[in-house]
Protein backbone atom coordinates (compact mmCIF):
# COMPACT_ATOMS: atom_id res chain seq x y z
CA UNK A 1 0.00 0.00 0.00
CA UNK A 2 1.26 3.54 -0.92
CA UNK A 3 2.18 5.56 1.68
CA UNK A 4 3.24 9.67 2.21
CA UNK A 5 5.58 10.95 4.64
CA UNK A 6 4.81 14.53 5.51
CA UNK A 7 7.50 16.84 7.42
CA UNK A 8 6.47 19.23 9.90
CA UNK A 9 7.61 21.19 13.17
CA UNK A 10 5.64 21.51 16.21
CA UNK A 11 6.61 24.43 18.08
CA UNK A 12 10.17 24.17 16.55
CA UNK A 13 10.51 20.48 17.20
CA UNK A 14 11.10 18.78 13.77
CA UNK A 15 8.46 15.80 13.56
CA UNK A 16 7.48 13.38 9.92
CA UNK A 17 3.91 11.81 9.75
CA UNK A 18 4.02 8.82 7.59
CA UNK A 19 0.33 7.33 6.37
CA UNK A 20 -1.58 5.57 3.47
CA UNK A 21 -2.47 7.68 1.31
CA UNK A 22 -6.22 5.98 1.64
CA UNK A 23 -6.62 6.16 5.01
CA UNK A 24 -9.68 8.11 6.70
CA UNK A 25 -9.17 12.21 6.99
CA UNK A 26 -10.09 11.67 10.83
CA UNK A 27 -7.11 9.65 11.68
CA UNK A 28 -4.88 11.58 9.60
CA UNK A 29 -6.31 14.35 11.94
CA UNK A 30 -5.63 12.28 14.87
CA UNK A 31 -2.40 11.98 13.86
CA UNK A 32 -1.30 15.42 13.86
CA UNK A 33 -3.22 16.18 16.80
CA UNK A 34 -1.09 13.41 18.83
CA UNK A 35 2.25 15.00 17.28
CA UNK A 36 1.27 18.27 19.24
CA UNK A 37 0.11 16.89 22.40
CA UNK A 38 -3.05 18.56 21.63
CA UNK A 39 -6.45 18.18 23.61
CA UNK A 40 -9.27 17.30 22.13
CA UNK A 41 -10.55 20.77 22.13
CA UNK A 42 -7.83 22.57 20.50
CA UNK A 43 -7.63 23.56 17.44
CA UNK A 44 -5.04 22.58 14.86
CA UNK A 45 -3.67 25.10 12.12
CA UNK A 46 -0.92 23.59 9.69
CA UNK A 47 0.84 26.15 7.58
CA UNK A 48 2.89 25.65 4.42
CA UNK A 49 5.85 27.59 3.68
CA UNK A 50 4.19 30.35 2.23
CA UNK A 51 2.53 30.73 5.36
CA UNK A 52 -0.81 29.79 4.29
CA UNK A 53 -2.95 27.58 6.38
CA UNK A 54 -3.79 24.35 4.67
CA UNK A 55 -5.91 21.13 5.06
CA UNK A 56 -4.80 18.68 7.20
CA UNK A 57 -6.61 16.01 5.20
CA UNK A 58 -5.21 12.85 3.48
CA UNK A 59 -4.66 14.72 0.05
CA UNK A 60 -1.88 16.83 1.90
CA UNK A 61 0.67 17.17 -0.80
CA UNK A 62 3.69 15.56 0.46
CA UNK A 63 6.80 17.54 0.95
CA UNK A 64 10.85 17.20 2.16
CA UNK A 65 12.55 18.14 4.85
CA UNK A 66 13.27 21.17 3.43
CA UNK A 67 10.26 22.22 2.88
CA UNK A 68 8.56 21.71 5.92
CA UNK A 69 5.42 22.30 6.95
CA UNK A 70 4.51 24.70 10.46
CA UNK A 71 1.58 23.01 12.78
CA UNK A 72 0.51 25.33 15.45
CA UNK A 73 -1.64 24.90 18.67
CA UNK A 74 -4.42 26.85 19.12
CA UNK A 75 -6.05 26.28 22.40
CA UNK A 76 -9.95 26.77 23.63
CA UNK A 77 -11.17 29.00 26.30
CA UNK A 78 -9.55 27.88 29.30
CA UNK A 79 -11.68 28.74 32.12
CA UNK A 80 -14.95 27.57 30.14
CA UNK A 81 -17.00 25.00 31.87
CA UNK A 82 -16.53 21.84 29.36
CA UNK A 83 -12.71 22.09 29.62
CA UNK A 84 -12.73 22.97 33.40
CA UNK A 85 -14.33 19.35 33.37
CA UNK A 86 -11.85 18.22 30.93
CA UNK A 87 -9.01 19.22 32.69
CA UNK A 88 -9.82 18.23 35.80
CA UNK A 89 -9.35 21.67 37.28
CA UNK A 90 -10.15 24.95 36.98
CA UNK A 91 -7.21 27.07 35.80
CA UNK A 92 -8.13 30.39 37.55
CA UNK A 93 -9.27 29.09 40.75
CA UNK A 94 -5.33 26.93 40.52
CA UNK A 95 -4.05 30.66 39.82
CA UNK A 96 -5.78 32.22 42.74
CA UNK A 97 -4.75 29.32 45.34
CA UNK A 98 -1.11 29.53 44.01
CA UNK A 99 -1.26 33.49 44.09
CA UNK A 100 -2.39 33.54 47.86
CA UNK A 101 0.33 30.78 48.78
CA UNK A 102 2.93 32.85 47.68
CA UNK A 103 1.59 36.11 49.19
CA UNK A 104 1.49 33.86 51.87
CA UNK A 105 4.97 32.16 52.17
CA UNK A 106 6.44 35.85 51.82
CA UNK A 107 5.23 37.58 54.72
CA UNK A 108 5.66 34.82 56.68
CA UNK A 109 8.72 33.24 55.12
CA UNK A 110 12.14 34.18 55.08
CA UNK A 111 12.49 33.19 51.28
CA UNK A 112 10.29 31.56 48.82
CA UNK A 113 10.70 27.92 48.10
CA UNK A 114 11.76 26.79 44.89
CA UNK A 115 9.14 24.46 45.03
CA UNK A 116 6.57 27.60 44.35
CA UNK A 117 8.22 29.38 41.69
CA UNK A 118 8.70 25.70 40.08
CA UNK A 119 4.54 25.56 40.30
CA UNK A 120 4.63 29.09 39.24
CA UNK A 121 6.11 28.85 36.28
CA UNK A 122 4.34 25.70 35.12
CA UNK A 123 1.10 26.95 35.71
CA UNK A 124 2.37 30.64 33.80
CA UNK A 125 3.34 28.39 31.02
CA UNK A 126 0.17 26.45 30.80
CA UNK A 127 -1.93 29.86 30.94
CA UNK A 128 0.72 30.94 28.06
CA UNK A 129 -0.28 27.68 26.20
CA UNK A 130 -4.16 27.72 26.79
CA UNK A 131 -3.81 31.68 25.96
CA UNK A 132 -2.15 31.74 22.43
CA UNK A 133 -5.02 32.16 20.97
CA UNK A 134 -6.13 36.02 21.75
CA UNK A 135 -6.54 36.75 17.66
CA UNK A 136 -9.30 34.61 18.27
CA UNK A 137 -11.32 36.80 20.50
CA UNK A 138 -13.73 37.42 18.02
CA UNK A 139 -14.77 33.52 18.63
CA UNK A 140 -15.63 34.37 22.23
CA UNK A 141 -13.56 31.69 23.66
CA UNK A 142 -12.95 34.47 25.81
CA UNK A 143 -15.74 35.69 27.45
CA UNK A 144 -15.08 34.40 30.72
CA UNK A 145 -11.59 35.19 30.67
CA UNK A 146 -10.42 37.48 34.07
CA UNK A 147 -9.26 41.15 33.79
CA UNK A 148 -6.45 40.25 35.87
CA UNK A 149 -4.67 37.11 34.24
CA UNK A 150 -3.08 39.26 31.28
CA UNK A 151 -0.55 40.89 33.84
CA UNK A 152 2.64 40.34 35.15
CA UNK A 153 2.23 39.29 38.34
CA UNK A 154 2.73 41.35 40.73
CA UNK A 155 4.91 39.32 43.03
CA UNK A 156 7.71 39.66 41.37
CA UNK A 157 8.71 42.93 42.88
CA UNK A 158 8.53 41.03 45.70
CA UNK A 159 11.11 37.60 45.09
CA UNK A 160 13.32 38.84 47.28
CA UNK A 161 11.36 40.91 49.61
CA UNK A 162 13.56 39.82 53.09
CA UNK A 163 17.23 39.76 52.37
CA UNK A 164 18.83 35.86 51.74
CA UNK A 165 20.73 34.93 54.61
CA UNK A 166 24.27 34.16 52.60
CA UNK A 167 24.06 38.12 51.48
CA UNK A 168 23.52 38.52 55.26
CA UNK A 169 26.21 36.49 56.69
CA UNK A 170 28.69 37.97 54.16
CA UNK A 171 27.76 41.75 54.64
CA UNK A 172 28.26 40.90 58.58
CA UNK A 173 31.63 39.59 58.44
CA UNK A 174 32.46 42.69 56.49
CA UNK A 175 31.12 44.71 58.96
CA UNK A 176 32.52 43.18 61.74
CA UNK A 177 36.66 43.75 60.17
CA UNK A 178 35.81 46.83 58.83
CA UNK A 179 34.77 48.15 62.46
CA UNK A 180 38.07 47.16 63.29
CA UNK A 181 39.21 49.88 60.82
CA UNK A 182 39.61 53.75 61.88
CA UNK A 183 36.96 55.97 60.31
CA UNK A 184 39.17 59.20 59.75
CA UNK A 185 38.01 62.61 60.80
CA UNK A 186 37.13 64.07 58.10
CA UNK A 187 34.39 61.35 57.22
CA UNK A 188 33.30 62.08 61.19
CA UNK A 189 32.75 65.71 60.39
CA UNK A 190 31.42 64.98 56.65
CA UNK A 191 28.67 62.47 58.55
CA UNK A 192 27.12 65.50 60.44
CA UNK A 193 26.28 67.16 57.26
CA UNK A 194 22.54 66.76 55.63
CA UNK A 195 24.80 67.06 52.43
CA UNK A 196 26.55 63.75 53.47
CA UNK A 197 25.97 61.25 49.94
CA UNK A 198 24.44 57.20 50.87
CA UNK A 199 24.64 56.26 47.64
CA UNK A 200 28.77 55.88 47.90
CA UNK A 201 28.60 53.92 50.57
CA UNK A 202 27.97 50.24 50.96
CA UNK A 203 25.71 48.22 53.36
CA UNK A 204 28.35 47.25 55.84
CA UNK A 205 30.22 50.50 55.34
CA UNK A 206 26.55 52.14 56.56
CA UNK A 207 27.01 49.85 59.69
CA UNK A 208 30.29 51.25 60.70
CA UNK A 209 28.72 54.78 60.16
CA UNK A 210 26.24 53.87 62.27
CA UNK A 211 28.41 52.56 65.13
CA UNK A 212 30.50 56.20 64.76
CA UNK A 213 27.53 57.39 65.70
CA UNK A 214 26.77 55.99 68.54
CA UNK A 215 30.24 56.57 69.60
CA UNK A 216 30.72 60.07 69.16
CA UNK A 217 28.26 60.73 70.58
CA UNK A 218 29.72 59.42 74.07
CA UNK A 219 26.60 56.46 74.13
CA UNK A 220 28.85 53.84 74.46
CA UNK A 221 30.42 55.29 77.39
CA UNK A 222 27.50 57.17 78.77
CA UNK A 223 25.28 53.76 78.50
CA UNK A 224 28.08 51.17 79.06
CA UNK A 225 26.94 49.53 75.79
CA UNK A 226 29.61 46.87 74.73
CA UNK A 227 30.42 47.13 71.25
CA UNK A 228 29.94 43.57 70.03
CA UNK A 229 26.42 44.20 71.60
CA UNK A 230 25.69 47.37 69.18
CA UNK A 231 27.34 45.49 66.32
CA UNK A 232 24.63 42.42 66.94
CA UNK A 233 21.89 45.25 67.16
CA UNK A 234 22.98 46.79 63.86
CA UNK A 235 23.16 43.52 62.10
CA UNK A 236 20.13 42.34 63.20
CA UNK A 237 18.62 45.61 62.02
CA UNK A 238 20.18 45.43 58.81
CA UNK A 239 18.98 42.35 58.23
CA UNK A 240 15.18 42.75 59.28
CA UNK A 241 15.03 45.96 56.53
CA UNK A 242 13.48 44.53 53.34
CA UNK A 243 15.00 44.59 49.89
CA UNK A 244 12.28 46.95 48.45
CA UNK A 245 12.93 49.89 46.75
CA UNK A 246 12.66 52.79 48.94
CA UNK A 247 12.46 51.98 53.11
CA UNK A 248 14.70 49.78 52.92
CA UNK A 249 18.42 49.81 54.63
CA UNK A 250 19.58 52.86 53.16
CA UNK A 251 16.37 54.42 54.17
CA UNK A 252 17.18 53.49 57.57
CA UNK A 253 20.81 55.26 57.64
CA UNK A 254 19.43 58.50 55.62
CA UNK A 255 17.05 59.01 58.23
CA UNK A 256 19.19 58.53 61.40
CA UNK A 257 22.19 60.60 59.93
CA UNK A 258 19.50 63.56 58.86
CA UNK A 259 18.75 62.74 62.62
CA UNK A 260 22.61 62.82 63.83
CA UNK A 261 23.16 65.90 61.20
CA UNK A 262 20.16 67.81 63.28
CA UNK A 263 21.29 66.99 66.76
CA UNK A 264 24.85 68.39 66.01
CA UNK A 265 23.50 71.21 63.63
CA UNK A 266 21.03 72.23 66.63
CA UNK A 267 23.49 71.87 69.61
CA UNK A 268 21.23 69.65 71.16
CA UNK A 269 23.58 68.10 73.22
CA UNK A 270 23.43 70.76 75.43
CA UNK A 271 20.20 71.57 75.44
CA UNK A 272 18.55 67.71 76.37
CA UNK A 273 20.31 64.88 78.23
CA UNK A 274 21.59 62.20 76.41
CA UNK A 275 19.04 59.90 77.13
CA UNK A 276 16.38 61.49 74.87
CA UNK A 277 19.14 61.65 72.49
CA UNK A 278 19.69 58.27 72.52
CA UNK A 279 15.81 57.63 72.20
CA UNK A 280 15.92 59.88 68.73
CA UNK A 281 18.68 58.26 67.31
CA UNK A 282 17.48 54.51 68.48
CA UNK A 283 14.19 55.45 66.78
CA UNK A 284 15.44 56.79 63.64
CA UNK A 285 17.46 53.33 63.42
CA UNK A 286 14.50 51.10 64.12
CA UNK A 287 11.84 53.34 62.57
CA UNK A 288 10.56 51.37 59.37
CA UNK A 289 11.88 47.88 60.61
CA UNK A 290 10.15 45.19 57.91
CA UNK A 291 8.34 47.58 55.74
CA UNK A 292 7.34 45.40 53.07
CA UNK A 293 6.14 48.47 50.89
CA UNK A 294 3.08 48.57 51.04
CA UNK A 295 1.43 51.97 53.40
CA UNK A 296 -1.17 51.38 55.93
CA UNK A 297 -3.55 52.26 53.32
CA UNK A 298 -3.19 49.17 51.35
CA UNK A 299 -3.09 47.04 54.86
CA UNK A 300 -6.29 48.61 56.33
CA UNK A 301 -8.03 48.03 52.91
CA UNK A 302 -6.78 44.24 51.93
CA UNK A 303 -7.08 43.79 56.15
CA UNK A 304 -3.58 42.51 56.29
CA UNK A 305 -2.53 40.42 58.93
CA UNK A 306 -1.20 43.62 60.68
CA UNK A 307 -4.02 45.46 59.89
CA UNK A 308 -5.90 42.83 61.85
CA UNK A 309 -3.11 42.40 64.33
CA UNK A 310 -3.62 46.70 65.25
CA UNK A 311 -6.86 46.99 64.29
CA UNK A 312 -6.57 49.84 61.69
CA UNK A 313 -4.06 51.62 64.14
CA UNK A 314 -1.07 52.90 62.44
CA UNK A 315 -0.30 49.47 61.98
CA UNK A 316 3.47 50.02 60.10
CA UNK A 317 4.36 51.71 63.07
CA UNK A 318 3.14 49.58 65.38
CA UNK A 319 4.77 47.05 63.62
CA UNK A 320 8.02 48.52 63.24
CA UNK A 321 8.04 49.46 67.10
CA UNK A 322 7.32 46.22 67.95
CA UNK A 323 9.93 44.34 65.60
CA UNK A 324 12.62 46.80 67.37
CA UNK A 325 11.83 45.55 70.62
CA UNK A 326 11.86 42.35 69.77
CA UNK A 327 15.94 42.55 68.35
CA UNK A 328 15.78 44.11 71.83
CA UNK A 329 14.51 41.01 74.23
CA UNK A 330 17.53 39.08 72.96
CA UNK A 331 20.25 40.07 75.34
CA UNK A 332 23.40 39.75 73.22
CA UNK A 333 21.65 42.15 71.41
CA UNK A 334 20.37 44.91 73.17
CA UNK A 335 21.91 47.99 73.61
CA UNK A 336 20.12 49.32 76.94
CA UNK A 337 21.11 46.13 78.87
CA UNK A 338 23.32 47.67 81.22
CA UNK A 339 20.64 50.49 82.27
CA UNK A 340 18.31 50.25 85.09
CA UNK A 341 14.75 49.46 84.49
CA UNK A 342 14.01 53.00 84.82
CA UNK A 343 15.74 54.31 82.36
CA UNK A 344 14.84 50.80 79.94
CA UNK A 345 11.64 52.46 81.02
CA UNK A 346 11.80 55.85 79.69
CA UNK A 347 13.25 54.68 76.70
CA UNK A 348 10.53 52.37 75.67
CA UNK A 349 8.18 55.34 75.72
CA UNK A 350 10.54 57.91 74.49
CA UNK A 351 10.99 55.05 71.02
CA UNK A 352 7.49 54.03 70.85
CA UNK A 353 5.96 58.16 70.86
CA UNK A 354 8.86 58.54 68.01
CA UNK A 355 7.91 55.87 65.68
CA UNK A 356 4.13 56.02 66.12
CA UNK A 357 5.20 59.38 65.31
CA UNK A 358 6.37 58.90 61.63
CA UNK A 359 2.55 58.28 60.30
CA UNK A 360 2.08 60.79 58.14
CA UNK A 361 -1.82 60.57 58.86
CA UNK A 362 -1.13 62.32 62.22
CA UNK A 363 1.28 64.87 60.54
CA UNK A 364 -1.37 67.94 61.21
CA UNK A 365 -1.57 66.67 64.63
CA UNK A 366 1.67 66.98 65.62
CA UNK A 367 2.69 69.82 63.68
CA UNK A 368 -0.35 71.56 65.24
CA UNK A 369 1.23 70.85 68.62
CA UNK A 370 4.44 71.79 67.67
CA UNK A 371 3.37 75.32 66.72
CA UNK A 372 1.27 76.05 69.73
CA UNK A 373 4.01 75.18 72.61
CA UNK A 374 6.56 77.12 70.16
CA UNK A 375 6.44 80.41 71.43
CA UNK A 376 6.78 79.21 74.72
CA UNK A 377 9.30 76.54 74.15
CA UNK A 378 11.25 75.03 77.23
CA UNK A 379 13.46 72.74 77.00
CA UNK A 380 13.58 71.65 81.09
CA UNK A 381 9.67 70.49 79.89
CA UNK A 382 9.08 66.95 79.19
CA UNK A 383 5.81 67.47 77.39
CA UNK A 384 7.51 70.42 75.25
CA UNK A 385 10.78 67.94 74.56
CA UNK A 386 8.24 64.82 73.46
CA UNK A 387 6.62 67.19 71.27
CA UNK A 388 10.64 68.42 69.46
CA UNK A 389 11.72 64.84 69.12
CA UNK A 390 8.45 63.58 67.37
CA UNK A 391 8.82 66.30 65.31
CA UNK A 392 12.67 65.94 64.73
CA UNK A 393 12.08 62.42 63.45
CA UNK A 394 8.92 63.45 61.26
CA UNK A 395 11.68 66.02 59.77
CA UNK A 396 14.19 63.31 59.48
CA UNK A 397 12.03 60.85 57.97
CA UNK A 398 10.80 62.92 54.81
CA UNK A 399 14.02 64.96 54.36
CA UNK A 400 15.33 63.73 51.14
CA UNK A 401 14.65 66.79 49.65
CA UNK A 402 16.92 68.84 52.19
CA UNK A 403 19.90 66.86 50.25
CA UNK A 404 22.16 67.97 47.31
CA UNK A 405 19.73 67.22 44.03
CA UNK A 406 22.18 64.00 42.95
CA UNK A 407 21.70 62.59 46.45
CA UNK A 408 17.90 63.53 46.65
CA UNK A 409 16.66 62.62 42.66
CA UNK A 410 17.23 58.92 43.18
CA UNK A 411 15.53 58.78 46.36
CA UNK A 412 11.97 60.20 45.01
CA UNK A 413 12.74 57.72 41.90
CA UNK A 414 12.70 55.11 44.49
CA UNK A 415 9.73 56.36 46.20
CA UNK A 416 7.93 56.02 43.42
CA UNK A 417 8.84 53.05 42.16
CA UNK A 418 7.52 51.31 45.49
CA UNK A 419 4.13 53.44 45.19
CA UNK A 420 3.91 51.94 41.68
CA UNK A 421 4.62 48.37 42.94
CA UNK A 422 1.50 49.15 45.38
CA UNK A 423 -1.51 51.09 42.63
CA UNK A 424 -0.41 47.73 40.80
CA UNK A 425 -1.14 45.38 43.37
CA UNK A 426 -4.05 47.52 44.68
CA UNK A 427 -5.90 47.18 40.53
CA UNK A 428 -4.85 43.64 40.36
CA UNK A 429 -6.94 42.97 43.71
CA UNK A 430 -9.53 45.32 43.34
CA UNK A 431 -8.47 47.53 46.23
CA UNK A 432 -9.22 51.43 46.06
CA UNK A 433 -6.26 52.83 44.46
CA UNK A 434 -4.01 55.75 45.74
CA UNK A 435 -4.28 58.56 43.43
CA UNK A 436 -0.37 59.56 44.32
CA UNK A 437 0.33 55.86 43.73
CA UNK A 438 -1.28 55.89 40.61
CA UNK A 439 1.36 55.56 37.80
CA UNK A 440 -0.63 57.00 34.90
CA UNK A 441 -1.46 60.22 36.98
CA UNK A 442 1.69 61.00 38.97
CA UNK A 443 4.57 62.34 37.64
CA UNK A 444 8.04 63.75 39.13
CA UNK A 445 7.00 67.99 39.23
CA UNK A 446 3.55 67.15 39.72
CA UNK A 447 3.76 64.70 43.14
CA UNK A 448 7.21 66.78 44.18
CA UNK A 449 5.73 70.58 43.93
CA UNK A 450 2.76 70.19 45.88
CA UNK A 451 4.51 67.86 48.80
CA UNK A 452 7.35 70.81 49.12
CA UNK A 453 4.96 73.01 49.00
CA UNK A 454 2.20 71.99 51.74
CA UNK A 455 4.24 69.50 53.48
CA UNK A 456 7.77 69.70 53.62
CA UNK A 457 8.33 74.04 53.69
CA UNK A 458 5.53 74.60 56.45
CA UNK A 459 6.76 71.49 59.03
CA UNK A 460 10.72 72.13 58.38
CA UNK A 461 10.11 76.19 59.00
CA UNK A 462 8.72 75.61 62.36
CA UNK A 463 11.47 73.72 63.59
CA UNK A 464 13.71 76.63 61.91
CA UNK A 465 11.74 78.49 64.28
CA UNK A 466 13.17 77.19 67.25
CA UNK A 467 16.13 76.72 65.87
CA UNK A 468 16.99 79.35 63.39
CA UNK A 469 20.79 77.79 62.19
CA UNK A 470 18.94 75.60 60.40
CA UNK A 471 17.73 77.64 57.66
CA UNK A 472 20.86 76.88 55.41
CA UNK A 473 20.84 73.63 56.15
CA UNK A 474 17.52 72.32 55.11
CA UNK A 475 15.40 75.13 54.20
CA UNK A 476 17.28 76.72 51.37
CA UNK A 477 17.80 73.14 49.88
CA UNK A 478 14.21 72.62 49.80
CA UNK A 479 13.32 75.84 48.06
CA UNK A 480 16.14 75.03 45.61
CA UNK A 481 14.27 71.45 44.80
CA UNK A 482 10.76 73.14 44.74
CA UNK A 483 12.34 75.88 41.99
CA UNK A 484 13.43 72.44 40.19
CA UNK A 485 10.42 70.52 40.34
CA UNK A 486 8.99 73.29 39.35
CA UNK A 487 10.78 74.26 35.99
CA UNK A 488 10.53 70.67 35.62
CA UNK A 489 6.97 70.70 35.69
CA UNK A 490 6.62 74.13 32.83
CA UNK A 491 8.79 72.03 30.80
CA UNK A 492 6.60 69.27 30.28
CA UNK A 493 3.45 71.64 29.95
CA UNK A 494 5.72 73.32 27.27
CA UNK A 495 6.53 69.84 25.55
CA UNK A 496 2.85 68.76 25.51
CA UNK A 497 1.48 72.68 23.95
CA UNK A 498 4.26 71.74 21.24
CA UNK A 499 3.22 68.36 20.74
CA UNK A 500 -0.34 69.60 20.65
CA UNK A 501 0.90 72.14 17.75
CA UNK A 502 2.97 70.24 15.98
CA UNK A 503 0.20 67.77 15.38
CA UNK A 504 -2.08 70.26 14.21
CA UNK A 505 0.55 71.58 11.60
CA UNK A 506 1.71 67.54 10.78
CA UNK A 507 -1.29 66.02 10.51
CA UNK A 508 -4.63 68.36 10.24
CA UNK A 509 -6.59 65.79 9.58
CA UNK A 510 -6.84 62.04 11.31
CA UNK A 511 -3.92 60.12 9.99
CA UNK A 512 -4.55 56.41 11.62
CA UNK A 513 -1.45 57.32 13.37
CA UNK A 514 -1.57 56.30 16.90
CA UNK A 515 -2.60 58.51 19.35
CA UNK A 516 0.51 60.77 20.92
CA UNK A 517 0.72 60.70 24.52
CA UNK A 518 2.96 62.69 26.13
CA UNK A 519 6.35 61.11 26.08
CA UNK A 520 9.08 60.44 28.02
CA UNK A 521 11.17 63.40 28.58
CA UNK A 522 13.17 63.24 31.66
CA UNK A 523 10.76 64.53 33.45
CA UNK A 524 7.16 63.04 32.68
CA UNK A 525 9.48 59.63 32.95
CA UNK A 526 10.49 59.51 36.89
CA UNK A 527 12.02 56.23 36.15
C1 LIG B 1 5.85 60.11 52.73
C2 LIG B 1 4.96 59.17 53.22
C3 LIG B 1 5.28 57.85 53.11
C4 LIG B 1 6.44 57.46 52.54
F1 LIG B 1 3.48 60.95 45.80
C5 LIG B 1 7.32 58.38 52.05
F2 LIG B 1 3.71 63.06 45.97
C6 LIG B 1 7.04 59.72 52.16
F3 LIG B 1 2.94 61.97 47.59
N1 LIG B 1 7.96 60.65 51.63
N2 LIG B 1 9.23 60.74 52.07
C7 LIG B 1 9.87 61.62 51.30
C8 LIG B 1 7.76 61.52 50.58
C9 LIG B 1 8.97 62.11 50.35
N3 LIG B 1 6.66 61.77 49.83
C10 LIG B 1 6.79 62.64 48.79
N4 LIG B 1 7.95 63.25 48.52
C11 LIG B 1 9.07 63.04 49.27
O1 LIG B 1 10.12 63.63 49.00
C12 LIG B 1 5.60 62.91 47.94
C13 LIG B 1 5.19 61.72 47.16
C14 LIG B 1 6.13 61.43 46.01
C15 LIG B 1 3.80 61.93 46.60
CL1 LIG B 1 5.41 61.73 52.88
ZN1 LIG C 1 10.76 56.19 56.99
Amino acid sequence: MASKIIYFTVNGRPEQAEFPIDCPAQDVKDLFRAAAEAGPHDILKLYNTKGNIINISPQLAPNSPHSCYKLKVVAADCNSAELVDDLGFDLSSLEKRLQSLEKRILTEAAETPVIVYEMKRQVESFREKLESVEHLSWLGLFKNMSEGTHKPSPFYHKRTLRKAREECVHVREQFIQMSSLEVSEEVRQYLKKPTFDNWQWEDAEIMVLLQVMYTDLDFISTFNIELDVLQQFLYEVYRRYNNIPFHNFKHCFCVTQMMYGLIWLTDLRNKIDSIDLLIMLTSAVCHDLDHTGYNNAYQINARTELALRYNDISPLENHHCAVAFEILEKTECNIFRNLSMEQFKRIREGIIKCILATDMTRHIEILTKFKTILPVFDFSNKDHRDVLMMIMIKVSDISNEARPMDVAEPWLDCLLQEFFNQSDMEKLEGLPVTPFMDRDKVTKPSSQTGFIRFVLLPLFIELANLFPSLEQHIIDPVRKALDYYTEMGKAVEREKQNRVQSEKMIKPSTSGQPEGHPEPSRATKPL
